[in-house]
């Protein structure tokens, strides 16, 4: 019999590391079969999982913010390159760009080439409406919440749906400004 190379503490790791990430995908995926079964209507499924994402999201920053140490950004542009460099790859192990800027600097999207959820996926006809990565603009807006910022937050481009990438619009309604927790006397 040939005898069996040990292998390295780093292969072991990355191996995990790959059965994690394929264990992560098809647990999304399942929820989202689970979710059609449930209720029927990609409408309703779209709805669902935007939710599930906010929820995610609103607790998600905290760890964020522990973990990055990223500091108050200057502006929403820097907020949004920080969730495509910075969030995306810890969260995801993606990086994403950002891109179409509005003269404002209110609005842009962030874009997406590599996006782990949707490996093995295909869409079925039944599924036209679907937006299967629906989590993740809920997971944004969620985090943004957390730190004053209202956003909507809405897919425009989608490579389940024939695009090129994954392409998110993130709009900023509303900047609340923090309250300071004392009073000058
Ligand atoms: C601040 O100005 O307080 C910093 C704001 C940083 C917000 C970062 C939000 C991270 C969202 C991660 C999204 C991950 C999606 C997979």
């Amino acid at each position: 019999m040939a005898p069996v190379a040990p292998r390295s503490g780093d292969a072991i790791f990355a191996n995990i590391e790959r059965v994690n990430a394929e264990l992560f995908t098809l647990t999304y995926g399942a929820i989202v079969r689970q979710l059609l079964t449930d209720l029927e209507e990609v409408e309703e499924v779209n709805k669902q999982l935007e939710q599930m994402g906010y929820n995610i999201g609103i607790r998600l920053i905290d760890e964020f913010l522990a973990k990055s140490n990223v500091s108050r950004c200057v502006d929403f542009r820097e907020t949004a390159d920080v969730i495509a460099k910075v969030g995306f790859k810890m969260f995801l192990g993606v990086t994403a760009s950002v891109s179409n800027w509005d003269a404002e600097g209110t609005c842009c999207s962030i874009i997406l080439e590599d996006n782990p959820l949707v490996d093995f996926v295909e869409l079925p006809d039944t599924c036209q409406g679907l937006y299967y990565c629906n989590i993740l603009s809920g997971v944004i807006r969620g985090a943004l919440e957390m730190v004053s910022m209202k956003t909507e937050v809405t897919w425009i481009r989608d490579v389940l749906r024939g695009d090129d990438v994954f392409e998110l619009q993130v709009k900023l309604l509303k900047q609340v400004p923090e309250e300071y927790p004392y009073k000058d006397d």
